[in-house]
C-alpha cells in the first residue's frame, strides 16, 4: 500500500480501537459525524441523545462556539510552541485560572495530555517529594479496589480492576489496595450512602502492615466513576483524609471524572470538603475536545522541590504537548463557557430532577440497584447466567438504536450527561431506558 493508493476510506480493518469490540463493531459499526448540543448525528443521519457527555467529558455539550473560536483562532496565531525551557503566555493563563478556581492551597500545576499522565504524573510526584523531603523510603503507592487510574503502568497498578491489570505482567511494585466501597446494604441509596465509613479505617491496617515509612500517597476517586459508580459512604473521605495527615501520606484525588462540575461543584474536594495534597484531572478540561490534562498541587510539595542551583532543573518529568497552545487556548475557552452558563450551579440545581428519574427505573426487570451523585448516574442489572456483561451490552445497543447513548461497565449501565442537560433531554432518556428495559431478555 503506498500513499498514492489509499485504500478505501470506509475500511475498518487498520484502526484497533480502544477498549472495544472490534469485530462485533466492524460488523454492525456505529459511526457518529457530527455532534451539536446535546444530540450526535449518526452517519445514517440519526439524532442520538447524549447520555455520557462523550465519556464523561463534554461537560458543557457540543460543538460550543467560544470552543471552536478558540481552537480555530489558536491554530491560525501559533500551532506548537515547546514545552521545555520555552513557555507561551496561554499555558501560564490556564494555569492560573485553574488555580483560582481549585479548593484553596491548591496552588500549582503541571499539564498532561489526558487523565492517564494525570495519573503517572502525579504518582511520581509524590514520590519525589517524599525524596525531596529526605524520605527517601516512602516509596509504596496505596490505591483501591475497582479503582480505576486510566491505562499506563502506574494507573492499572494503583487501579483494582482486575482486567484491565491481570493481562499485563507484574505491574509496578510496592502497591497495595484499600478495599472498595461498595456495600449490598446501601442498594437504591440516593446521593451519598450512610454505611461503610469503617472501611477508611482499612489504611490504618495496611499502615501498620508495612510501616509508615514507606508509603508515599494513596490515591482514589472521590467518586469512582468507570467501575461502574461507586459512591463514597458519608464521612469515609474525611476519615481517609485524618489517617494520611497522621503518618505523613500524600492523599491523592483523582478528579479526572469528578472534576468539573460534574457533582455540581468545581471538584470533587469542593463537593466533599476534603483536601487532598494533589489532584489529577483531564476531561472536562478542554470539553473533551483538545486532550488535555493538570495535576494541581499544594504549595507544600511544589515548594519541597525549589532548591538547589537555579540553573537545574527540579522535576525530570514532562510531555511534548505538556500546555499545548491549542489544548491551552481551548482550556481557557471551557472554563469561561462553564462560568458564563453557570454550569456547576445548573448541575446542583437539576441534579433532584436527575435523582427521581432515575430512581424511577426501581422495580423494572432485572434492575438490582440505583445509585447516583450530582449528574451521575447507574442502574445495575442482574446479569445473564454465564454471560456476564452481556444484558447490558444489549441494553446499550437497544438504546443506541431508539435514539439514546449510554455507556456500560459490566453489567450496569452508567450516565453522565452534559451539564446543558434540560428535563425534556432527562424525561427522554430515562424514558427510552425505561422501554428498553422491559424489553429486555
Ligand atoms: N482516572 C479516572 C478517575 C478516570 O475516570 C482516567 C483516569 C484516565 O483518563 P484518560 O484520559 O487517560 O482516559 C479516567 C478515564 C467509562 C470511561 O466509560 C471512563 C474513563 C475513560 C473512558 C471511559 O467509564 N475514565
Ligand atoms: N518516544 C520517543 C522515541 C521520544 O522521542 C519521545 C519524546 O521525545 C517520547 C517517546 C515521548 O513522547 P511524549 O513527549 O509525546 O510523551
Amino acid at each position: 500500500m503506498s500513499l498514492d493508493h489509499p485504500s478505501t476510506p470506509n475500511d475498518l480493518s487498520a484502526f484497533w480501537m480502544p477498549f472495544t469490540a472490534n469485530r462485533q463493531f466492524k460488523d454492525t459499526p456505529r459511526m457518529l459525524v457530527a455532534a451539536d448540543g446535546m444530540y450526535y448525528t449518526t452517519a445514517d443521519g440519526r439524532q442520538v441523545l447524549d447520555g455520557t457527555a462523550g465519556l464523561w467529558c463534554c461537560n458543557a455539550g457540543h460543538k460550543r462556539p467560544r470552543i471552536v473560536e478558540a481552537i480555530k483562532a489558536q491554530a491560525d496565531e501559533m500551532d506548537y510552541a515547546p514545552a521545555f525551557q520555552m513557555g507561551h503566555p496561554k499555558a501560564f493563563e490556564l494555569a492560573a485560572r485553574l488555580r483560582d478556581m481549585a479548593p484553596d492551597g491548591m496552588e500549582h500545576v503541571f499539564f498532561t495530555n489526558s487523565g492517564s499522565e494525570s495519573v503517572e504524573t502525579a504518582l511520581k510526584i509524590a514520590i519525589a517529594y517524599q525524596r525531596a523531603k529526605g524520605q527517601g523510603t516512602r516509596t509504596r503507592l496505596i490505591g483501591r479496589e475497582r479503582g480505576y487510574h486510566g491505562v499506563n503502568f502506574g494507573g492499572i497498578s494503583v487501579g483494582g480492576i482486575v482486567n484491565n491489570r491481570r493481562h499485563f505482567g507484574a505491574l509496578l511494585a510496592g502497591v497495595d489496595h484499600l478495599p472498595h466501597t461498595h456495600l449490598p446494604e446501601n442498594a437504591y441509596t440516593r446521593g451519598q450512602p450512610e454505611h461503610g465509613a469503617h472501611l477508611a479505617d482499612d489504611l490504618e491496617r495496611i499502615v501498620a502492615l508495612h510501616g509508615p515509612e514507606t508509603i508515599a500517597a494513596v490515591i482514589v476517586e472521590p467518586v469512582a466513576g468507570s467501575t461502574g459508580v461507586l459512591l463514597p459512604p458519608k464521612g469515609y473521605l474525611q476519615k481517609l483524609r485524618e489517617i494520611t495527615r497522621k503518618h505523613g501520606i500524600l492523599l491523592i484525588f483523582d478528579e479526572v471524572i469528578t472534576g468539573f462540575g460534574r457533582l455540581g461543584a468545581a471538584f470533587g474536594a469542593d463537593f466533599f470538603g476534603v483536601q487532598p495534597d494533589l489532584m489529577c484531572t483531564a476531561k472536562g478540561l478542554t470539553n473533551g475536545t483538545i486532550p488535555m490534562g493538570a495535576v494541581l498541587t499544594s504549595s507544600e510539595v511544589h515548594d519541597a522541590f525549589m532548591h538547589g542551583p537555579e540553573h537545574l532543573i527540579e522535576l525530570f518529568h514532562g510531555y511534548t504537548y505538556s500546555g499545548n497552545p491549542i489544548a491551552a487556548a481551548t482550556g481557557l475557552a471551557t472554563l469561561e463557557t462553564y462560568r458564563e452558563e453557570g454550569l456547576f450551579e445548573r448541575a446542583a440545581e437539576i441534579a433532584p430532577y436527575w435523582e427521581e428519574g432515575l430512581h424511577s427505573l426501581r422495580g423494572l426487570p432485572h434492575v438490582i440497584d440505583i445509585r447516583n451523585l450530582g449528574l451521575i448516574g447507574a442502574v445495575e442489572l442482574q446479569p445473564i447466567e454465564g454471560q456476564p456483561t452481556a444484558r447490558a451490552f444489549q441494553a446499550f445497543l437497544d438504546c443506541y438504536e431508539k435514539g439514546v447513548m449510554i455507556r456500560t461497565t459490566g453489567d450496569i449501565i452508567a450516565m453522565s450527561p452534559p451539564l446543558i442537560i434540560e428535563r425534556s433531554h432527562i424525561d427522554q432518556l430515562f424514558g427510552t431506558l425505561a422501554d428498553v428495559l422491559r424489553k429486555l431478555a
